[in-house]
């Protein structure tokens, strides 16, 4: 199970395993992990950066610890060896056009921007101002919640395309933050996206099969709304299991970074009226691909100035985090 996977590609991008470059502590069965000793920067060599998309790959929400050298400018520029930033967001662009700045915490289980059609693949997240207790974040695992259904829910899931916007329901969702701030929401809604997206993907550098759902989610395409939301809480109570999720307690100089195309995360707002703040910097994906070979379709809005769609690139010596994963297409004759 826990074999290198070898493939032409990767091997001729490097020799080097990620776990000799880095000292990677695994602490979660389906994801997470920490990374202590290495100093993140735009100077890193290929190969430790090449070892740390891998660590991403596999643990898909990794805690780099001793960053506490990082300002705003650092994180983006060490952000940008892992891929093509992103615009801060497709509309929030008032706190700055790079970096976006969160205040409160983001408390509802959510997959970053899934309603464009180019979802970020990464996240890096840096917190600037920590409260004095409370205020952990949490992720899940799309790719082991998916694993574990049962497989008549599955063949479901397979086939199902959700369509995601970003003119939701905060009240349904966020409690805290920039939730309940009018002129924060009326900026995060001023463009309506909507885009349909297949429940689930296919990794695109790894191969799993992932859930890809959230606050976001809208409507199950060809269902009624009391449909979808059976539906939703159905697959979403999946993802949020506690065994499936892998929580952080923050520490001053600890940036994280999640694979965004395999996790939901989930900012705890257990921390009173004290004030707190993420900085979060996003980097290009690709357009999802279901099961079927169906890619994803845009419905509204364009998302064109807020990010490239990014090809994937080869992983070396990825590795599935646990053997709750699934991966590949389906043939036409099982779909
Ligand atoms: O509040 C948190 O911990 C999570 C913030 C968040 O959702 C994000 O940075 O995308
Ligand atoms: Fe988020």
């Amino acid at each position: 199970m826990t074999a290198l996977v070898e493939s032409p590609a990767a091997a001729s991008v490097s020799l080097s395993r990620p776990t000799d470059l880095l000292t990677v502590t695994k602490l979660g069965e389906h994801l997470g992990a920490r990374v202590d000793g290495v100093r993140l920067s735009a100077d890193l060599d290929a190969a430790t950066v090449e070892a740390i998309r891998s660590v991403i790959a596999t643990h898909k929400a990794v805690i780099f610890t001793g960053q506490q050298h990082l300002d705003d400018d650092a994180q983006y520029a060490f952000a940008a060896l892992l891929g093509t930033p992103t615009k801060a967001h497709p509309t929030v662009l008032s706190r700055g056009e790079d970096l976006l700045p969160l205040e409160g915490a983001a408390n509802s289980w959510h997959t970053d921007v899934t309603f464009v059609d180019r979802i970020p693949k990464i996240s890096v997240l840096r917190p600037t101002v920590r409260p004095s207790y409370g205020g952990a974040t949490m992720w899940a695992s799309t790719v082991s919640a998916y694993a574990a259904l049962p497989l008549p829910l599955r063949a479901l899931a397979d086939q199902l395309r959700a369509v995601h916007s970003n003119d939701y329901d905060y009240a349904e969702h966020l409690t805290v933050g920039d939730s309940s701030d009018a002129a924060y929401r009326a900026e995060f809604s001023k463009t309506v996206f909507r885009t349909e997206h297949p429940v689930v993907r296919v990794h695109p550098e790894t191969g799993e099969r992932a859930l890809t759902l959230g606050h976001f989610v809208q409507s199950f395409s060809g269902f009624k709304t009391s449909e979808t939301a059976d539906l939703l809480r159905l697959l979403q109570a999946r993802i949020e299991r506690p065994d499936n999720t892998f929580r952080w307690n923050w520490n001053d100089g600890d940036v994280a970074i999640w694979d965004n195309r395999s996790t939901q995360h989930y900012g705890v707002a257990d921390f009173g009226n004290q004030f707190r703040r993420v900085n979060r910097v996003t980097l290009a994906g690709d357009v999802p691909v279901g099961v079927d070979g169906r890619r994803s379709a845009s419905l509204e809005g364009d998302a064109t100035s807020y990010s490239v769609i990014e090809s994937p690139r080869p992983l070396v010596g990825w590795e599935p985090a646990s053997e709750a994963s699934v991966t590949g297409y389906a043939s036409p004759h099982n779909l």
